[in-house]
């Protein structure tokens, strides 16, 4: 049986996805570097050096590793302007709902994200207190589609890997919870991944995969 869920937090809880998306395209303008929706996808789950790495494959000179620092770090201010303006409201469809009906069914909820901004939004969004266990980009070497971030919160959890579902909205995330030996359930942009166990279009549908 499921002793524990881990949820990813970027397009699953919240839909800061978006907000990544605005703000390495205001980098990229800056830069003049090509930059859309379908790069952006590729983002997803991946680490902010890395997902730099993604969008820089499009730009016309190479970038030093001390240019890069400087990108990254812009692009992480930018974000961070962006994230002061979250709220409640940015909670994505069922998140309340379905932490509410885990605790009553004695089912543990920890976060597995690849953010280092992870704790300032739930602190935001005033959710920290709902999760047992919070893993982000500051605890992992390495991040999706490596197993890490989901196989530390097991551990932390004390929950066998078997008894953990992931919910992602990101194929690399998928890819980890695979690599991690637990139950990964696709939701949003990250259905269609052949790797997915589970299919869901919001969490509401999350308790009948429970049963
Ligand atoms: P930060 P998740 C990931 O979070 C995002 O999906 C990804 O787009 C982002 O680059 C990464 O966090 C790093 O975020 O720059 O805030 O450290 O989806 O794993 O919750
Ligand atoms: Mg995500």
């Amino acid at each position: 049986a499921i002793v524990a869920v881990i949820f990813d937090l970027d397009g699953v809880i919240v839909s800061t996805d978006d907000k990544h998306y605005e703000a390495w395209l205001s980098i990229s303008r800056e830069e003049g570097i090509p930059f859309d929706r379908t790069i952006n996808d590729r983002l997803r789950g991946v680490s902010r050096m890395e997902s730099l790495g993604i969008i820089l494959e499009q730009a016309e000179r190479p970038y030093t590793e001390q240019e890069r620092e400087a990108l990254a770090d812009r692009k992480n201010s930018c974000y961070q302007e962006l994230l002061a303006g979250i709220t409640e409201a940015d909670l994505l469809p069922g998140v309340r709902d379905t932490l509410a009906e885990l605790k009553r069914r004695g089912i543990r909820a920890a976060i597995g994200s690849s953010s280092k901004n992870a704790r300032l939004i739930l602190s935001r969004l005033g959710i920290t207190g709902d999760f047992d266990i919070i893993v982000d980009g500051n605890d992992i070497m390495r991040s999706k589609p490596d197993p890490e971030v989901f196989v530390t919160a097991a551990a932390r959890l004390g929950a066998a890997p078997a008894a953990c579902l992931v919910v992602e909205d990101a194929e690399a995330g998928i890819a980890a919870a695979v690599a991690a030996h637990m139950t990964p359930v696709a939701i949003g942009p990250a259905c269609g991944s052949p790797l997915a166990q589970f299919q869901i279009q919001s969490l509401h549908e999350l308790p009948a995969l429970l049963e």
